[in-house]
């Protein structure tokens, strides 16, 4: 597919570009971008999944008995990697991790049916020191450490509802880079919890030990790397911060001089994005940007417009967003930088040439 980047090819890892994504309100799935840590596991039409945990009966479940048994539910919601953006990182220094540029991002409407209600029916205890652990069908490898995908989230979140277990997205059954025929989807949260061709759901008193929950996605400060990493001390990444970025004109591109529409996203989560505003002239002066999306739910993103006049010549376009606090982003990638490449949050800069 031309509109997709493709960052790896085994497994495939790709990312729309960022004039197909930001065309439309809902990420079509062939221009969501794929995450995959492993090859894709080629899973039956009747794959069970199974619900065990401490204190409670386990029980399985084919995805017609969940539709049955369990209220549909549909939810819109940005899934977003940790990693979006790591260029605007490894142009800081070096960082492991694919280089995702501002792709790594979809909004979608998600349907299936609730976490809490499949709790709830097998018995499952809701005490605030439990996790809930999902393993997918799919080996990963994580620095030489082969096991199954296995994540894990608080029982707190757990318990929301719109935390689901989803088999279609914008209407459309899942595809199978999409985590057919079941996916977990965590709003708010980086993309990693949103765990793909689930076949278990474990009630546990320990976050999940599998390597991408215990040995990957956690935070550190700078002066942590690969070779001193203690994984035990880092920041577990769940909630996803405050977010935006330009995805037209994109970067490097030429452009006739005169009126030029800017667009992107924002994305806020819990704290909804409050204002949006754009510099054409590389921070110095700063204009507000219109809302193109007003979403009912704080889990979808909010793209935004400009209409801006440039001039001939290199032009410098920068965008920066603010939260219902009243908080706004970071200006420098150098003062968020990490070995792994996590959580690219700095202002956003996009080159382009007028001619
Ligand atoms: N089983 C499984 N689930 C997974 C992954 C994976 O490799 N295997 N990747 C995770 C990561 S890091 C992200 S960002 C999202 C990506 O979902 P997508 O490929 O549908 O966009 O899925 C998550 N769930
Ligand atoms: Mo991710």
């Amino acid at each position: 597919m031309t509109d997709m980047i493709e960052r790896k090819s085994d497994p495939y890892n790709a990312e729309p570009t960022p004039g197909a994504l930001i065309e439309r309100f809902l990420t079509p799935q062939a221009l969501f971008y794929v995450r995959s840590h492993g090859a894709v596991p080629d899973l039956p039409a009747d794959h069970r999944i199974e619900v065990s945990g401490t204190g409670m009966a386990s029980r399985s479940f084919s995805v017609e008995e969940l539709k049955r048994t369990f209220a549909t539910r549909t939810v819109t919601a940005v899934l977003q990697c940790a990693g979006n953006r790591r260029t605007d990182l490894q142009q800081v220094a070096k960082t492991s991790g694919d280089p995702w540029d501002v792709g790594a991002i979809g909004n979608a409407e998600w349907t299936g049916v609730r976490l809490a209600d499949v709790l709830d029916a097998v018995g499952a205890p809701d005490a605030s020191d439990l996790f809930v652990a999902f393993t997918g069908a799919d080996e990963v490898d994580v620095e030489g450490e082969e096991a199954l995908f296995g994540v894990s989230i608080a029982m707190s979140k757990a318990r929301q509802p719109d935390v689901l277990l989803v088999w279609a997205m914008n209407g459309e059954p899942l595809t199978p880079e999409h985590g057919a025929p079941l996916r977990m989807v965590v709003p708010g949260y980086a993309g990693v919890r949103s765990a793909k061709w689930l076949t278990r759901i474990e009630v546990r008193d320990m976050p999940s030990d599998a390597p991408i929950q215990a040995h990957d996605y956690k935070l550190f400060p700078a002066d942590v790397t690969s070779d001193t990493v203690d994984w035990s001390r880092g920041l577990t990444i769940n909630a996803m911060p405050l977010n935006a970025a330009i995805c037209v004109p994109g970067s490097g591109e030429s452009l006739p001089a005169g009126e030029v529409r800017i667009e992107g996203y924002a994305i806020a989560y819990d704290r909804r994005v409050s204002r949006v505003e754009v510099s054409v002239n590389g921070g110095r002066e700063w204009q507000q940007a219109t809302f193109a999306d007003d979403p009912e739910t704080h889990w979808g993103w909010r793209r935004w417009t400009l209409d801006a006049t440039l001039a001939k010549g290199r032009q410098h376009l920068v965008v920066r967003a603010f939260d219902g606090a009243g908080q706004g982003q970071p200006e420098r990638p150098d003062t968020m930088w990490n070995f792994a490449g996590y959580l690219c949050t700095a202002w956003h800069h996009v080159h382009v040439l007028v001619e």
